[in-house]
């Protein structure tokens, strides 16, 4: 059987769980833009996980609220609203009885993949958070993908995360995402402000930011409840890429999807994009700065 998944920390559970009690042969890692571009053609026997319905498939786990939007006719596995697709995964194939000893990684996968973490976790990864963290889920090269392979592997085998850190493939990577994280947080404090109660961070101009732990930026100002970030795209080179997002650790009742439809854009209630034209940029910030503080206020008085 071959699987397909959309490459994070819990796909990477989901795939040894699934390991476990299906045959599965290959692995696919496969990016959003390979399934609107029609790229991935499904037939039976095939298993497809934390990621949206694909026509043709044999068992389909997934718990994206966003992705039930065509509910398919019949197929196997399992999908609910939920915190992670290994939980689903766990639950479907009989937990505790099936996966022993495995509850407390699948309580931690739920919590990472629903970003259900506390300030002091974020601020010092350890244990499966830092191993999180050495999983690339942006690029699609053949070293991250045979970095991924061997992380399900070593899963496989101990679900300890301090033995799993002394493999030496994990310890390197997480060494290196620790060295990474420090620059990535100064040059993040370098662009970043508070604008009422949104922490905005403006990287339009700047080239070459470095990309680290997207949950940071919040443990700047806890008390904070929006997040906006601005930045450059080379595949979209008239517009500027606006970010809105909750506060993970003090959620504005702001729903940022409904928010960002108004401006070329859209998302989910937690986290969204919207676009302007690059030479209106500044203008249409500010405006959107004061429209969310307002909505902000009255949202959190009723
Ligand atoms: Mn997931």
């Amino acid at each position: 059987m071959r699987l397909f998944l959309k490459v994070d920390f819990d796909a990477v559970i989901s795939a040894m769980l699934l390991k476990k009690v299906l045959p599965i042969t290959e692995i696919h890692f496969i990016a959003p833009l390979d399934i609107i571009e029609g790229k991935i053609k499904l037939q039976k026997g095939d298993v497809v996980a934390n990621l949206p319905y694909l026509e043709g498939c044999e068992y389909w786990f997934d718990h994206h609220p966003t992705n039930t939007l065509e509910e398919p006719k019949d197929y196997k596995g399992l999908f609910r609203v939920a915190p992670s697709a290994a939980g689903l995964i766990y639950e479907y194939f009989g937990g505790e009885k099936t996966f022993p000893g495995m509850k407390d990684l699948i309580v931690m996968t739920d919590r990472i993949d629903a970003a259900e973490l506390t300030i002091e976790e974020v601020r010092e990864p350890k244990e499966h958070l830092l191993i999180a963290n050495t999983i690339d889920s942006k690029t699609f090269v053949p070293a991250a993908k045979a970095y991924d392979l061997r992380l399900i592997e070593i899963y496989g085998q101990t679900q300890d995360p301090e033995r799993i850190l002394q493999f030496p493939e994990v310890k390197v990577r997480a060494e290196k995402f620790q060295n990474r994280q420090d620059y990535f947080r100064t040059m993040l404090k370098r662009y970043t402000r508070l604008e009422g109660n949104i922490i905005v961070t403006d990287i339009r101009f700047c080239r070459n930011f470095p990309r680290g732990d997207r949950f940071f930026v919040y443990t700047m100002f806890p008390e904070a409840t929006l997040a906006v970030k601005s930045f450059h795209t080379k595949q979209e080179p008239t517009k500027a890429i606006v970010s809105v997002t909750q506060n993970i650790f003090n959620r504005s009742k702001v729903h940022v999807g409904n928010f960002c439809k108004n401006y070329d854009g859209g998302g989910h209630e937690g986290a969204a994009i919207c676009r302007f034209p690059r030479e209106d940029a500044d203008r249409m910030l500010k405006q959107i700065f004061a429209e969310l503080n307002d909505l902000d206020k009255e949202s959190s008085n009723s």
